[in-house]
């Protein structure tokens, strides 16, 4: 398996798709250097349809909806361990068929509302097609986690042909991005006591309800003060 610093490269995860065919391998590869360009792509298209919706926020109320948007690329590694672990065949056909978080846009807003704002406005144009919705948010995970997540197929454009490509778009407050950045790296110290473990799990299920308490007030706040501009 050919890795750098620990990490399965693209050619790395072509090379075992191709089970150890050396000529495949390479085919593979270029296959799969294409089919992550085309997630890029998909992404930059994602990433600018919510940067044109804050900007006309900004023209139209003088308000912008979106704090920050970060965007990620599943990584080679990362791929093939969701394909193993969910049983799936590992092809570059299984990629694109049974995984719809390759291509990442996470979408951090100040306040819980304009995260269904934004979902609404994404999901009503003519070239965004809706594949799946988990609402985190109406209904949080046991563990506290709570974002919206959007599957949604939109079209890229390439030189001579156009082709849909699958991405998964997560939107959260900044308290939800708070939670689940230390959520996630509190997660990987395993080796806690069973008791210990449970107890942190339970705080941390805590945090993440007066997290979201924070945000309902902070909403709260928000109409007051829009009211009190409106006058
Ligand atoms: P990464 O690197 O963050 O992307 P699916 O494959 O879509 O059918 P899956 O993978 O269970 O099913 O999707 P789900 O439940 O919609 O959530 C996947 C992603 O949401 C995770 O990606 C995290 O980014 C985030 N997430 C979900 N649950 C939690 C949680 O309890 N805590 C934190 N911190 N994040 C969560 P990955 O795959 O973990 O990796």
């Amino acid at each position: 398996m050919e890795k750098g610093k620990g990490i399965l490269t693209e050619r790395g995860l072509a090379g075992m798709l191709a089970s150890g065919d050396a000529a495949r391998a390479v085919a593979m590869f270029e296959k799969l250097r294409r089919l992550m360009a085309c997630y890029r792509c998909a992404i930059m298209e994602v990433e600018t349809k919510f940067r044109v919706l804050d900007a006309q926020f900004s023209a139209r109320y003088e308000r912008n909806p979106i704090d920050t948007i970060k965007s990620r690329l599943k990584s080679p590694e990362s791929i093939l361990g969701k394909l193993e672990r969910r049983g799936f065949e590992k092809t570059l056909e299984s990629v694109e068929r049974n995984l719809n978080d390759v291509a990442g846009v996470r979408v951090i807003c100040s306040f819980k509302d304009d995260i269904y704002t934004l979902a609404d406005c994404l999901l009503q144009q003519d070239d965004v097609r809706l594949v799946r919705a988990k609402d985190y948010i109406k209904n949080p995970k046991p563990n506290g986690y709570r974002s919206l997540h959007l599957i949604v197929e939109t079209p890229i454009f390439m030189p001579e042909e156009k082709r849909l490509m699958r991405v998964e778009v997560q939107l959260r407050t900044i308290a939800m991005e708070f939670w689940a950045n230390l959520e996630h790296k509190l997660r990987y110290k395993k080796d806690l006591p069973e008791e210990l473990a449970a107890s942190v799990a339970d705080r941390l299920s805590a945090c993440a309800e007066r997290s979201a308490l924070l945000d309902d007030e902070m909403g709260r706040i928000r109409t007051v003060l829009e009211g009190v501009r409106l006058q």
